[in-house]
């Protein structure tokens, strides 16, 4: 059950963030439309924000979700893969005494990304990519087990097409993983069920499950057929500035 999220909208700086995408420069103007609404959808889910001031200082950082990991237990504060991207983590660490009282901390030369980390309920998907490196992933198995959890590893590092773990998967809940069938097979996967992905669907494998509300991308009408059969309210969201950014749904908040 969340209950809370953290936020930032974009900034004029958007466009010089990083991106592998090739769909063109996003509007700015569309980018703050669709932020607004994806706040709104959040509340929609019963959710309280915390919106954080736009920051042109960094171009990605809209994209919150990579700065940390919070659990109902801890919050981990990240240490992005990305150079221009380590600097976020100085401001979110300011925002989350508020809400934790334990918070600890990837340090060099461990790099992690918060889109490379799938909770499923007790345990945890841990995405070796271009971004999260071996040494980052040892520190937050080491970190996760300390605080009860269970952890394992994904690597996705030859898998064409996706930035971070859960540009591929997302859990849906009930022990029901939603898969791009680059990683289908994935051992880690044992004991789940895997929902499949329609190759020309992949963007949409990034959705957020939040309490009995799915938020999915707009634009995939099989994939969001498939969704409305698990009894979910279903709340589609036009994604189409960030993804021009590789930036999807859950990487724009922080949920705990
Ligand atoms: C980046 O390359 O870091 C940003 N342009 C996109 C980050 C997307 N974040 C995520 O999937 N969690």
């Amino acid at each position: 059950m969340f209950t809370r999220a953290i936020v930032r909208p974009p900034s004029e700086a958007l466009a010089r963030g990083l991106t592998t995408a090739g769909l063109g420069a996003p509007d700015l103007h569309k980018a703050l439309e669709q932020h607004s609404r994806y706040c709104a959808a959040l509340e929609q889910c019963g959710l309280t924000l915390t919106r954080l001031a736009a920051d042109a200082a960094y171009p990605d950082s809209t994209f919150v979700e990579d700065t940390a990991i919070l659990t109902d237990r801890c919050a981990v504060l990240t240490r992005p893969g990305a150079a221009s991207r380590v600097g976020e983590v100085t401001n979110i660490a300011t925002v989350l005494p508020d809400f934790f009282s334990r918070i600890h901390r990837i340090t060099a030369p461990g790099t992690v990304d918060g889109g490379d980390i799938c909770q499923a309920d007790e345990h945890f998907f841990i995405g070796l990519s271009e971004r999260t490196n071996a040494e980052g992933a040892r520190q937050l198995v080491q970190i996760l087990a300390q605080e009860g959890f269970t952890s394992a590893l994904v690597d996705i590092r030859g898998v064409r097409g996706i930035l971070h773990l859960k540009s591929g998967i997302s859990y849906l809940g009930d022990k029901r993983l939603v898969v791009i069938g680059a990683l289908a097979g994935d051992s880690a996967f044992h004991g789940y069920e895997v929902v499949p992905v329609e190759p020309e669907e992949n963007y949409a494998a990034n959705f957020l499950r939040i309490n009995d509300h799915l938020i999915i991308s707009a634009g995939f009408a099989q994939f969001a057929s498939t969704m409305r059969g698990f009894g979910l309210d279903v709340i589609a969201l036009d994604m189409s500035e960030f993804r021009k950014m590789d930036g999807a749904l859950s990487c724009l908040s922080l949920r705990f």
